[in-house]
């Protein structure tokens, strides 16, 4: 992308609001007379609350009540919305234990939330908060999903009996057994992909507003759409949708962490309407560790088989799934439906067979974290297929060209159902080796050699399902308004994806009108379709954008029609102008808007679109002190049709940056015995620094999509999903030749270290 880059590109159109500070967050929210809340939290993993005294806290100055689980029963507020609404193994559904809004008798993490106090000021509900006295029954508490799974282990909920909220499968038990039985070689390894904390930059927060007269809630809270968070509030308060009306302008990261209606906005809304007075809530740094949904944490044991000429027969996947202590909307889905759609990866498999277990434990909830299951999976199948290469001794190129889904083969149906829509694998590997220089790798590791130091290259070649969603379809409406702009209302929600530069372009282009006529209006009108999430946006809004877009042509074309005294066969338009046909006359779009204003929609359902890519990565590992650096990135992605070559470098360079994070120090700890959390801050939860991002080269190899009418396929994630196998692909390269046979991300500098004196003692 970077070399081919002919930009017309000037800025995204949202960064000067952004960077002078002129961007309006959760907590920039501030509404006439509004009170603030606070949250006791749990100090502990799992306890029962024996009693709870909150006298103190109510005579506090400033405190209006102090809410408790107590409140949270009585309301009903104890359920809440889950995507997974398919059956597991043997036609059993998953289990949804009751979630009061605030814990009642019990606690089942660091961070539960038990009580609310409600005050004049932030500091007031803060000063009460701490006044308020639990007296707690502690239980055992178990983080690790296969202790919860194990006989013995402490219960979490009656309902979920050892601790299993779901247990899925997809593909053909069978099928793989008699592969497994004719297979000449068999790699299996067992994986853990880390639990980690998405961290957005904006904290997360919400401000509830009760209007008694029409009884709505107006919530103000940061968002990835509209429709999704007023579907899960309506799910757990019971409140219609309808009385329930999202604000949110900008949002500062999600990471797929905002998707969800957080117990603590029910909480809100119940105090909004009881005190009469709006509601504010915003959450601190260390206490989003605590409470903010947590992404990934997967263990599998993946078994991967092949014939004697290295052709993959089959592959069987054991996969463990933490959920934490409840479910959350989106969890579920990213660690069953997800991975299983791309079980079989780029490869021609021809027996599918994978088993999820979702399991509580004592910890965060786990949810959707860019990618979604997607990096899990690409991770399980990519690093079974770089260790069968190595065990083989082929190379890891030729492993992969050898079972690559031919080109001729698509659309490809995968043995677990999906259907690959076109690509050319081939044409996307070749591109890679070339641009990241394959072939020069063996002098390049020769010369770190000589300087000390260990260098290993690692390939990832992965497919992922962008697309589809909860709605069926989606709609953009737009406006031509008298004062001569174009306003495009849509209710997917940018988190910082530049939706509004590249949605704007999309219309923009359509109408061949200037960029700075079209305004995006993210959430205002209560329109049906799809959150930001799953990189659909631009196969979605972006489609019925340039759907709206065409149709506001043709009904300005009649319009102008009657105003031209023609047919409107007759009527051609071009750059925002109606011209009648062999005559002079004409219209403007803007001079028809002035008369009146044109309102059109356009709406499409779009099915799933599958991009794709490979990414090669170089480390260099110092032995002396296993520190690691990332020396040489190179990415070449198929995301269809491209809608802005900047903005797609940017998405995939700051998910190439999570990937890399995710590999070399991100990980999110509990105490294996009291169950605290041990990373609850930016000290001990090690966030990527710029220091360890390469420069990331790119390269496009677009194949349409033709499941859209842009075609363009998803790109929001696919950085995430290529980085994290490359780059253990690449430690592992590194270090194999040393005899570390095995090693799970983080690769930090203490493990990497550990592992190269254990290999040289052996
Ligand atoms: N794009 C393009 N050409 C394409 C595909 C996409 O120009 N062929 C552009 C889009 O128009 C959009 C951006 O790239 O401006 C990402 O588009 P898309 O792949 O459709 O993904 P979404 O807009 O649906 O974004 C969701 C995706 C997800 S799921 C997560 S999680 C994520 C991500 O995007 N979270 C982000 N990127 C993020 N980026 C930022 N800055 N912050 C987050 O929270």
């Amino acid at each position: 992308m970077s070399d081919s880059h002919a930009s017309h590109f000037h800025g995204r159109v949202e960064d000067r609001r952004l960077v002078t500070g002129a961007g309006r967050y959760a907590a920039d929210w501030d509404l006439p007379g509004q009170l603030y809340a606070c949250f006791v939290r749990a100090d502990r993993a799992h306890a029962e609350i024996v009693s709870m005294k909150t006298d103190k806290a109510r005579a506090h100055p400033g405190v209006k009540r102090v809410y408790t689980g107590e409140d949270a029963l009585a309301a009903g507020y104890t359920q809440y919305f889950v995507i997974v609404s398919y059956p597991g193994r043997g036609g059993k559904h998953i289990i949804k234990p009751p979630r009061p809004v605030l814990a009642a008798r019990r606690v089942r993490h660091v961070g539960d939330a038990l009580a609310m106090v409600v005050a004049d000021s932030a500091v007031a509900a803060q000063d009460a908060a701490e006044l308020v006295e639990v007296e707690y029954r502690d239980l055992p508490a178990v983080v690790s999903a296969e202790k919860a799974l194990a006989p013995g282990a402490p219960q979490l909920h009656e309902e979920a009996p050892g601790n299993l909220a779901f247990d899925y499968e997809a593909g053909s038990e069978e099928a793989v057994s008699a592969a497994f039985a004719q297979a000449a070689h068999v790699t299996k390894r067992k994986l853990e992909v880390t639990r980690v904390a998405p961290s957005p930059m904006e904290l997360r927060g919400c401000t509830v507003r009760y209007d008694a007269k029409d009884g709505t809630y107006h919530v103000h809270v940061c968002i990835q759409g509209i429709n999704m968070m007023r579907k899960q509030l309506a799910a757990t308060t019971g409140v219609p949708e309808d009385k329930i009306v999202v604000h949110a302008q900008d949002v500062g990261g999600s990471f797929g962490q905002r998707s969800a209606a957080y117990p603590e906005y029910c909480a809100q809304m119940l105090a909004a309407k009881e005190l009469g007075r709006p509601v504010q809530w915003i959450s601190t740094r260390s206490e989003g560790f605590a409470s903010d949904t947590h992404g990934r944490g997967n263990t599998v044991t993946g078994e991967l088989a092949l014939d004697r000429d290295g052709q993959f027969l089959a592959l069987r996947l054991d996969w463990i799934s933490d959920m934490g202590a409840y479910l959350s909307a989106t969890g579920s889905a990213s660690h069953t439906r997800n991975p299983s759609t791309c079980m079989t990866g780029v490869y021609r498999i021809p027996a599918l067979y994978g088993r999820f277990r979702l399991v509580f434990t004592n910890t965060v909830p786990v949810a959707a974290y860019r990618g979604a299951g997607r990096p899990d999976i690409a991770y399980v199948i990519e690093r079974l297929v770089s260790e069968a290469a190595a065990e083989l001794g082929i190379d890891p190129v030729k492993l992969r060209r050898r079972n690559f889904i031919p080109k001729d083969a698509f659309p490809y149906k995968t043995p677990t159902g999906s259907t690959y829509e076109a690509t050319d694998l081939h044409a996307v590997l070749d591109r890679a080796i070339q641009f990241g220089d394959w072939k020069g790798f063996a002098a390049r590791r020769k010369q770190s050699e000589k300087a000390g130091k260990l260098r290993g290259l690692g390939i990832a070649t992965v497919i992922e399902n962008t697309g589809a969603g909860l709605f069926p379809k989606d709609q953009v409406e737009i406006e031509a308004t008298a004062s001569g702009g174009i306003d495009v209302f849509t209710v997917s929600h940018s988190q910082g994806q530049g939706h509004e530069t590249t949605f704007g372009m999309i219309v923009a282009e359509a109408l061949g009108v200037p960029l700075e006529r079209v305004r995006i209006r993210q959430g205002v009108k209560p329109l049906f379709g799809n959150h930001t999430g799953g990189s659909r946006s631009t196969v979605g809004a972006g489609s019925a954008c340039k759907l709206a877009a065409l149709k506001l042509i043709e009904q300005g074309r009649s319009l102008a029609a009657e105003q031209l005294e023609v047919e409107p066969s007759q009527v051609e338009y071009a750059a925002g102008v109606f011209h009648a046909r062999g005559s002079k006359r004409k219209i403007t779009l803007e001079a028809l808007a002035k008369r009146r204003p044109i309102s059109v929609m356009g709406e499409g359902s779009f099915g799933s679109t599958f991009p794709n890519g490979c990414h090669l990565s170089e480390v260099e590992i110092d032995p002396a002190t296993g520190v690691t650096r990332i020396v040489a990135y190179n990415a070449v992605d198929d995301c269809g049709n491209v809608i802005d070559h900047t903005i797609v470098e940017g998405q995939v360079h700051g998910a190439v940056a999570q990937g890399a994070g995710q590999i070399f120090g991100e990980q999110v700890v509990y105490d294996r015995d009291t169950g605290q959390l041990l990373t609850g801050s930016f000290i001990d939860y090690i966030m990527p620094r710029a220091g360890l991002v390469p420069q990331i080269r790119m390269q496009d190899s677009p194949v349409p999509s033709v499941n859209n009418a842009l075609g363009a396929k998803g790109v929001g994630e696919s950085g995430c999903t290529a980085s994290i196998p490359s780059l253990a692909n690449a430690m592992m390269d590194a270090l194999r030749p040393l005899g570390v046979k095995h090693l799970d991300m983080p690769f930090t500098p203490a493990r990497v270290w550990h592992a190269i004196r254990s290999a040289r003692k052996a």
